[in-house]
């Protein structure tokens, strides 16, 4: 299999789920600005909408989206207990990752967005605020979204990464603060944002940041 990623992007979800499944999978970077792939094809060719994540089987069928894309790897490799089989969980879990796809991340993107307007952003921003209020008030008191851990809490670990650098401060939200410090501790989504942050870096030079702009960010990331 293949999985076409950009670093740091919602497709890091699906590296942090490759991980814990033990999955042989080779991942090609996507360049967000140029759309063109590491193996030097134009993106647009293989995914006329350009979005990542994008799953290649062996024998060519793609896959997109991430809430198809995780419970395809969850399902691929059961051994690795990464969704629920079990028809109401099941539904909950697909409740989780349709509410972080529509309502958290799409909003959060919003406020990485260069293009949007400041009224866009604010409007954007509100949102924000009011999903992950909603996650608060579901994670208190337990240590998942779900009874036990599953794709959507890599999915929700992926979008929260980029509070840091929107300037949403997570401390106002002390079950979903610790939700994520536990997600960075685990040893799949350690190891995933560790290296496409370096990734992160590596594009951001390639399109001209200086090494203090990636100093800086690389200390908004944590
Ligand atoms: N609905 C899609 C959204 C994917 C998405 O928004 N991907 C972003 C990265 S987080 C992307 O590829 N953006 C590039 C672009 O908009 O051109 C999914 O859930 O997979």
């Amino acid at each position: 299999m293949k999985l076409y990623f950009a670093p740091l992007a919602c497709s890091l979800a699906t590296r942090c789920a490759v991980y814990e499944a033990g999955a042989d999978v080779t991942f090609v970077e996507v360049d967000s600005k140029t759309k063109r792939t590491a193996e030097g094809a134009d993106y647009l060719d293989i995914h006329g909408l350009g979005l990542v994540p994008l799953l290649e089987l062996d024998d060519g069928r793609r896959l997109a989206e991430n809430a198809a894309i995780l419970q395809f790897i969850a399902d691929a490799f059961p051994a690795a207990l990464l969704a629920p089989t079990d028809r109401w969980d099941r539904a909950r879990l697909q409740q989780w990752l349709s509410f972080v796809g529509s309502e958290l991340h799409k909003p959060l993107a919003t406020l990485l967005d260069p293009a949007a307007g400041a009224d866009r952003k604010a409007h954007a921003r509100g949102r924000v605020e009011v999903a992950i209020a909603w996650i608060a008030d579901q994670l208190a008191g337990r240590e998942f979204l779900l009874e036990r851990f599953s794709v959507a809490d890599l999915y929700l670990f992926a979008v929260l990464n980029w509070c840091a650098v929107t300037g949403v401060d997570l401390g106002r939200w002390p079950a979903v603060a610790s939700f994520q410090k536990r997600m960075r501790q685990r040893p799949s989504c350690a190891r995933a944002f560790a290296e496409e942050r370096e990734l992160y870096a590596a594009e951001l030079q390639r399109h001209g940041a200086t090494p203090e702009m990636i100093a800086a960010l690389r200390q908004a990331a944590g």
